[in-house]
């Protein structure tokens, strides 16, 4: 009877460890599902809440993608861009979405902006689908999904000179 504990406890800690190698083996490779790896933007580590906090003409880029996903954000949700540089969103999964930036079409006005001289849009984005935006003027732009914008699906771009 004794002796088959520590026969049964070595088994159970052999589990363990398996269980615990196959953890460090998921965790230490390959990407987090749902994110692209490829999305290296070492000057937007924008989670700052400030307006243009860090968007300058030294690090602000003159093409960005921004993808839109199945957990109804825009990632990334800020982006940094030089005057006259272009914006790519891209639908990276299948839900449908839009890029829009019109007070009109907006249910909550504050989720609209642009700066004053700058001409809004509104484009629909259908899975797979992508749509690039050349922006001239400078200033803040608040843009929104049309069907998602009362579950926060908003983005933000700094354009600088
Ligand atoms: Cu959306």
């Amino acid at each position: 009877m004794t002796s088959l504990f520590p026969r049964a406890n070595s088994l159970a800690l052999g589990v363990l460890a398996a269980t615990a190698a196959v953890l460090v083996a998921a965790c230490g490779t390959g990407p987090i599902p749902g994110q692209s790896a490829t999305t290296t933007t070492g000057t937007s580590s924008s989670s700052s809440s400030g307006a243009s906090g860090g968007c300058t003409a030294a690090t602000a880029q003159t093409a960005v993608t921004v993808d839109t996903t199945n957990s109804l954000k825009y990632a990334p949700a800020s982006v940094c861009l030089k005057v006259g540089g272009t914006v790519t969103w891209k639908n990276i999964g299948n839900v449908f979405h839009t890029t829009t930036d019109e007070a009109s079409l907006a249910a909550s006005a504050a989720d609209a902006a642009l700066p004053s001289g700058a001409t809004g849009w509104n484009h629909a984005l259908n899975p797979g689908a992508s749509f690039s935006l050349k922006l001239t003027v400078a200033g803040t732009y608040k843009y929104f999904c049309i069907p998602h914008e009362s579950l926060g699906m908003l983005g933000q771009i700094t354009v600088v000179s």
